[in-house]
C-alpha cells in the first residue's frame, strides 16, 4: 500500500482547504525534522551520552535531564533561521526566545515541551515532544511574552511526537487529526491515520492514584465511582492506565478512547495542578477536540482559558466526550451544593 508523506499531506491540505500557508507548512516540516533528530538521540539510550541528569534545573525548579536540554536545543536551532517564526517558548526556558536579528521573522510563534515524560527516559518508557503554534499578533520585530498569552482556541496548529515502539507524529491544523509513522529506512514520515476519532464513551481512566488524599471532592467522587464499578452508581467496571508521560497517555486515548485527569490537588494549593497550560494542556486539548473529544479544567473548556503567565499550570480533564462531561457534572454539582 503506497502511503503519502507528510509533505504531500501538507501540500494537499493547502490545495484542498487553504489551511496551511507556506510559512506554516515550513514550520511543521522543520518541527517534524527536529523530532526525527530527537528520536535518534532518544533511541541511542545508554549508547549515547544522553541519559541521566544535566546537572541544571529549569524554570519549574525541576532537575533537567540531558535529553531535556538536547531536545530543547534541537528545536531552537532547527526553527530560528527559517523566517517562519517570530519567537519560541519552551518548558525548559525561563523566558521567550525571540528570533535573532540576523534572521527574518515570520508570522508564527512556537511553544513546546521538548521532552515530556522526562521521569521515564532512564527506564525506557515512551516519552514525547509536544508543540503548539500561535499566530504572531501586531507587526514589527518586537515580540513580548504577553504576545504568547493567547487562549488555546487561537492555536493555528498543534501536535506531538511520541517516541515509543513506533515514532509517531500526530498533528492538527484545525481540520481533524492525522498521524504519521516514521519509516526509519527512508527517514520519511508516512501517513498512517488520516482521520482520528475518539470514542464518545469509555471504561478506561488515567490518573495518578497516589495523589488521591489530596484531591478535591468532585474528583474523589468521580474516581470513587469508577472504582466501585458495576456494583456502584456507574453500573460498569473501569480499567486504569497511567504511563506518567502525557504524550503516551493522550496517544492511547486518541487511539482507543479514555479519560485523562491531572487535577489541581491540595498537595500544593498554590499550583493549579501539575500540567502547564500553554505547551502541554492547550496543544493536547486542540488535538482531542479535533478528534471529537472534550478537554476541560473540570469546570470549563480548556481552550477558553485566558493565560496570565507563560508557565502557568491548569487542571486537565480530557478524552472521551461523554466521560469528560460526567466529570464536569460532578464539579458543577459540588459547586451548586456549596451554594
Ligand atoms: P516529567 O516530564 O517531569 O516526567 O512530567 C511529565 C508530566 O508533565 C506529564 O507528562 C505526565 O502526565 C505527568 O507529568 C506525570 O505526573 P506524575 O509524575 O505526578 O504522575
Amino acid at each position: 500500500m503506497k502511503r503519502i508523506s507528510l509533505t504531500q499531506y501538507l501540500v494537499e491540505q493547502q490545495r484542498e482547504y487553504g489551511l496551511i500557508p507556506g510559512q506554516l507548512r515550513l514550520l511543521i516540516e522543520v518541527v517534524a525534522r527536529a523530532c526525527k533528530r530527537i528520536a535518534i538521540a532518544v533511541n541511542k539510550g545508554a549508547l549515547g551520552d544522553v541519559l541521566g541528569t544535566a546537572g541544571t534545573a529549569n524554570v519549574q525548579g525541576e532537575v533537567q535531564k540531558k535529553l531535556d536540554v538536547i531536545s530543547n536545543e534541537v528545536l531552537i536551532e532547527a526553527n530560528e533561521w527559517g523566517g517562519h517564526l517570530a519567537a519560541m517558548a519552551s518548558e525548559e526556558m525561563d523566558s521567550i526566545h525571540v528570533v535573532p536579528n540576523r534572521y527574518p521573522q515570520g508570522e508564527y510563534m512556537l511553544l513546546f515541551d521538548p521532552l515530556d515524560g522526562s521521569s521515564n527516559i532512564d527506564v525506557n518508557v515512551s516519552i514525547g515532544t509536544i508543540f503548539s503554534v500561535l499566530r504572531k499578533i501586531g507587526h514589527g520585530r518586537g515580540v513580548t511574552e504577553e504576545d504568547f498569552l493567547q487562549p488555546g482556541k487561537q492555536q493555528a496548529a498543534a501536535g506531538y511526537c511520541v517516541y515509543g515502539p513506533q515514532t509517531t507524529l500526530v498533528l492538527t491544523v484545525g481540520n481533524g487529526v492525522a498521524m504519521f509513522t516514521l519509516d526509519r529506512e527512508t527517514g520519511s514520515w508516512l501517513l498512517t491515520q488520516h482521520e482520528t476519532t475518539i470514542p464518545e464513551d469509555t471504561n478506561e481512566f488515567a490518573i495518578n492514584m497516589s495523589n488521591m488524599r489530596h484531591w478535591a471532592p468532585p474528583v474523589k467522587r468521580y474516581i470513587g465511582e469508577c472504582l466501585a464499578g458495576s456494583e456502584g452508581p456507574r453500573g460498569k467496571d473501569f480499567n486504569m492506565r497511567w504511563v506518567a508521560s502525557m504524550v503516551a497517555d493522550v496517544h492511547r486515548i486518541l487511539t482507543r478512547g479514555g479519560i485523562f485527569i491531572y487535577p489541581a490537588d491540595l498537595k500544593d494549593p498554590s499550583k493549579a495542578g501539575r500540567l502547564r497550560l500553554m505547551y502541554e494542556a492547550n496543544p493536547m486539548a486542540f488535538l482531542v477536540e479535533q478528534a471529537g473529544g472534550a478537554a476541560t479544567t473540570g469546570r470549563s473548556r480548556l481552550m477558553e482559558v485566558t493565560p496570565s503567565q507563560l508557565h502557568q499550570r491548569v487542571p486537565v480533564f480530557l478524552g472521551s466526550r461523554e466521560e469528560v462531561a460526567e466529570a464536569v457534572r460532578y464539579h458543577h454539582a459540588h459547586d451548586n451544593a456549596q451554594g
